[in-house]
């Protein structure tokens, strides 16, 4: 214990449960043993044998694997290399994610618009209330008779969408759909998980209670005489980095399109399935969301070729609009997600009719631009309450989903960190972090399908690889691990005068596109490109479609592992 730290000895930099697997990755020259060291009573408490090496493939760095799985005493600890130095403390205990989890849920409360976040929820991160949002201007983009441009529309509360103040529909769906699966995956764990939100303590479970505070804001995202659904709400440009109630440009409504309706439709007919267990207390909710499901179901039926294309609108209309695009090529997953989620809720086979649910294409894992997995999971998870038509396609498709984690858990065991996060390069994007959160969650359908334990593993090793066990060392949620992110690209943390950023905010993660250009780079190698600095959008932003499954792996984790 009297070794140094060496921060080459990656590990969940939060801690691990007593019966699961444990892992501590060495990245450097081969050593032979290890040592489990207490931390209070600096005793040894287990040794034991390193495995043989392994190449990084995309840093050909070699690294060597510490598992201790066996020891599953409770306490504190450090991994201990012989002449090369200790790792950050860990802990081992039941429940040992249950605090990322609930910060991973309460970061959403702190990206709440339209309201002051009191001492009493938001602690030193209090701050005034920003964007009202009662008075938004409707785009020359999104004028119709009934609503010619400049007309005032109210269009208050959501959650900011990331680094900046902007409310997109797009990015809501995918949020709001994980979210809501959530809920549905593991319903009677929510009944005793509490955020410190306003709402906490009333008869919805926090996680709803969160959810709503978006839900509202999107029914009023679409356009009452027509069913279409406006893309996003934005000022023209991004704001300076400065707190939200500082932020007072004017915002607008923009472009009515087919996929941001179709992602619209999909989430509320889903919400509408689970508000109607809460009628009692949220009177006609249920039904205002199934009916405004159908209605911009209608409008994409009938305006199926409008795209938004930002470049192409804004040399129509002005002011011209340069925040987030969120502009989606393709619109058959949006599709098949509106159509899965309508029949669920309705039991009309008409809506499974509508679509080719179940094309050749390659499945691909949930981001913002390709939902189609979030139908599979929903209509899997409603097997029972399908109609015939439905229920004859569940067996293909569950082993869908399962061949799908096979292939994330493939060849994990040469992985040089032992996850399946970060096989290849082509795992580090924009949101990398959300990626792994991602293959987590997949994995933990295939669980739910098979109860094979294998899947259990697999998700777990993607946490820890948000935690720490990963090429850059960094824990990428915010108040969580030794190596913290400390500066994220997030307006309210860059202004507030805090040292430490907003909680439970999980930072986008390693990213070799560098887009923002910034200073500080040291390298480029995929797994390595992360830059703890707040000019680094594109490594270091935070965002409501990353936190999302975030909160959902370490909650389900804490569900099933505890
Ligand atoms: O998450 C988005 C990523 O996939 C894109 O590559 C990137 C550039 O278009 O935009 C990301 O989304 C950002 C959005 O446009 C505006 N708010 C912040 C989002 C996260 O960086």
């Amino acid at each position: 214990l009297t070794f140094a730290q060496n921060t080459n000895i990656r590990l969940n930099q939060v801690g691990f449960y007593p019966n699961a697997q444990k892992i501590a990755v060495w990245v450097g020259d081969k050593q032979e043993s290890f040592f489990i060291i207490s931390e209070t009573t600096k005793d040894t408490v287990f040794k034991g044998t390193l495995s043989a090496q392994r190449i990084n493939a995309i840093s050909q760095k070699t690294t060597q694997i510490a598992d201790f799985s066996v020891f599953q005493k409770v306490g504190k600890y450090v991994v201990s290399i012989p002449n090369i130095g200790n790792s950050y403390a860990f802990q081992i205990k039941p429940n040992v994610h249950r605090e990322a989890a609930i910060a991973s849920l309460k970061g959403f409360y702190y990206q709440r618009a339209s309201m002051a976040l009191s001492e009493k929820y938001a602690g030193k991160w209090h701050r005034e209330a920003g964007h009202p949002d009662d008075k938004i201007l409707i785009h020359p983009s999104a004028a119709t008779t009934q609503r010619p441009a400049g007309t005032v529309i109210s269009s208050p509360r959501g959650w900011y969408d990331a680094g900046d103040y902007n409310k997109y529909i797009v990015n809501s769906g995918i949020t709001m759909g994980t979210l809501l699966s959530l809920y549905e995956d593991h319903a009677d764990f929510f009944k005793n998980f509490e955020a410190n939100i306003p709402e906490s303590g009333n008869k919805i479970p926090d996680l709803l209670d969160e959810t709503l505070w978006n839900l509202r804001w999107m029914l009023t995202m679409q356009d009452p005489n027509d069913g279409g659904v406006y893309h996003k709400l934005t000022n023209p440009a991004f704001d300076k980095m400065v707190m939200p109630d500082k932020a007072n440009n004017p915002r607008y409504v923009i472009q009515k399109n087919v996929i941001a309706s179709l992602d619209f439709a999909a989430v509320m007919a889903q919400a509408s399935r689970i508000l109607r267990k809460y009628e009692k207390g949220l009177p006609k909710l249920a039904d205002s969301c199934l009916s405004a499901s159908v209605k911009a179901w209608n409008w994409a039926k009938q305006n199926p070729t409008i795209v938004y294309r930002q470049n192409e609108m804004n040399k129509i209309f002005d002011p011209d609009i340069t925040t987030g695009g969120y502009e989606d090529r393709s619109d058959a997953d949006e599709w098949i997600w509106a159509s899965a989620e309508l029949y669920i809720t309705t039991k009309d086979d008409s809506y499974y009719k509508a679509v080719n649910l179940y094309p050749e294409t390659t499945l691909q894992l949930p981001t913002w631009n390709q939902v189609r997995m979030l139908a599979y999971y929903s209509l899997i998870r409603h097997e029972k309450a399908l109609t015939a038509l439905g229920k004859n396609d569940l067996s293909n498709l569950k082993n869908t989903i399962l061949s799908f984690a096979d292939n994330l858990l493939l060849n994990t065991e040469n992985q040089a960190f032992n996850t399946v996060m970060g096989k290849s390069a082509k795992d580090f994007m924009w949101g990398s972090s959300s990626h792994a959160a991602n293959q987590g969650i997949a994995l933990l359908q295939a669980f739910q399908i098979s109860k094979d334990k294998k899947y259990l593993v697999g998700a777990l090793g993607n946490l820890d690889y948000l935690l720490g066990r990963n090429a850059t060392g960094y824990s990428f949620l915010t108040g969580f691990g030794s190596k913290q992110v400390m500066f994220p690209h997030h307006r309210p943390s860059e202004a507030d005068g805090i040292i430490e950023p907003i909680p439970g905010l999980l930072s986008g993660g390693t990213n070799p596109g560098q887009q923002d250009k910034c200073e500080g780079y040291t390298t480029k190698i995929a797994d390595e490109s992360f830059l703890d600095v707040t000019c680094s959008y594109s490594t270091n932003e935070i965002a409501i479609n990353w936190n999302a499954p975030m909160v959902y792996l370490a909650a389900v984790l804490e569900a099933l592992q505890r």
